[in-house]
């Protein structure tokens, strides 16, 4: 059987991205429909070798459509992805809109694949990258001994802000290379040669909205909500690939040999850890493009009997959003 299916935000970073892994893994696409603004609408992108209509979304008529895969902001989903669900279509929705609903699943396919069976109201929601890439390192630990206690502090490229975003630091590391001013239009602060710690909104508690989702995604993720989560998330001058210094406490102690031989094993991570220089991974050697989450600098925690050190590398646009999206398109095609 093959399938209708739709991108909606198909101009955008992730979308565009969607509908290159979409062709990449074969995936049985009937009829695909891209769909953006009115902005868009007229041009075309690029599936499978062949140019595509860009549509409005305002305007496109859901009916008959089987799968929809939204990355065009929360608001967009809000509006839209329950009409499509209402008629007919399974929607894979990658922004927050639903994420933290009781009745929609939030599924890492590598985690908890069997939960997007459980969809009374036909959305799945997509993780956030930064929760995405961990979960596919941590899950597998968490097999073997529970994991109590996360720390982490994220290291996110420019390229989960979309589009302008890395417009952004292209133009201001090109302005400051020429002594002209950075001018910040898009980030809070000056991006390029700087460091921002502050992604999403603030809340009332002093966290930002981005690290609360490493908190309440990894709970209901793991489906465990004594996990203890303490997250800081900073923006750094990347153009792809999120990075993650994490420390997990787990019941028992796994050394680091053992974390190494259960990674090796895990679907969906690489093991980069060589204790000599350029034995680990980073975004540009490792994750810019690839698929699989990269795990090196696995050490024992000096300071903490059952603690553990890791660094997590991901391609944030790829397993982080579209390919996790298109895994779950898998899943929901499977079920025949
Ligand atoms: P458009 O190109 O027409 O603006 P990014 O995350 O890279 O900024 O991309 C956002 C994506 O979401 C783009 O494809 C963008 O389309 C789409 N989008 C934004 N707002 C809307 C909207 N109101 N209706 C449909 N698509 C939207
Ligand atoms: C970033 N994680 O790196 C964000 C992008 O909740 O889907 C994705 C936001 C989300 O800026």
């Amino acid at each position: 059987r093959s399938f209708k299916v739709a991108v909606v935000g198909a101009t955008g970073a992730v979308g565009e991205v969607m509908l290159s892994i979409l062709a990449e893994r074969n995936f049985p696409v009937s009829e695909l429909v891209a769909l953006a603004s009115a902005r868009s609408a007229g041009g075309t992108v690029e599936f499978n070798g062949n140019q595509i209509d860009v549509q409005d979304l305002a305007g496109f008529d859901p009916t008959g459509v089987d799968i929809a895969l939204f990355s065009a902001g929360g608001s967009v989903s809000k509006e839209y992805a329950p009409k499509f669900a209402a008629a007919g279509a399974v929607v894979i929705d990658n922004s927050s809109a639903f994420r933290y609903d009781d009745d929609i699943p939030l599924v890492v396919s590598e985690v908890n694949p069997e939960q997007v069976r459980n969809r009374p109201r036909g959305i799945i929601a997509n993780p956030n990258c930064s929760t995405m890439q961990m979960l596919v390192a941590l899950a597998p630990l968490h097999k073997v001994s529970p994991i109590q206690r996360i720390n982490v502090a994220t290291y996110q490229s420019v390229s989960g802000g979309g589009r302008s975003a890395m417009e952004e630091l292209g133009r201001q590391t090109g302005a400051l290379l020429n002594f002209q001013d950075p001018e910040p239009e898009r980030f809070p602060v000056q991006i390029a040669f700087n460091l921002i710690p502050h992604i999403d909104d603030f809340q009332d508690n002093g966290f930002t909205k981005e690290e609360m989702k490493l908190v309440w995604e990894t709970r209901k993720i793991l489906g465990d909500d004594s996990i203890m989560v303490n997250p800081t998330a900073v923006r750094v001058p990347v153009f792809f690939g999120h990075s993650e210094a994490v420390n997990i406490e787990t019941e028992t102690r796994i050394t680091p040999q053992q974390a190494r031989e259960i990674l090796a094993a895990a679907p969906g991570v690489e093991v980069v850890d060589e204790h000599k220089a350029g034995g680990y991974p980073t975004p540009v050697t490792h994750a810019s493009g690839t698929d699989p989450v990269y795990v090196g600098r696995i050490r024992e925690d000096l300071s903490h009997p059952r603690g553990l050190n890791l660094w997590i590398v991901s391609d944030n646009i790829r397993k982080g959003a579209a390919l996790n999206a298109v895994q779950l398109a898998e899943l929901v095609a499977s079920e025949g």
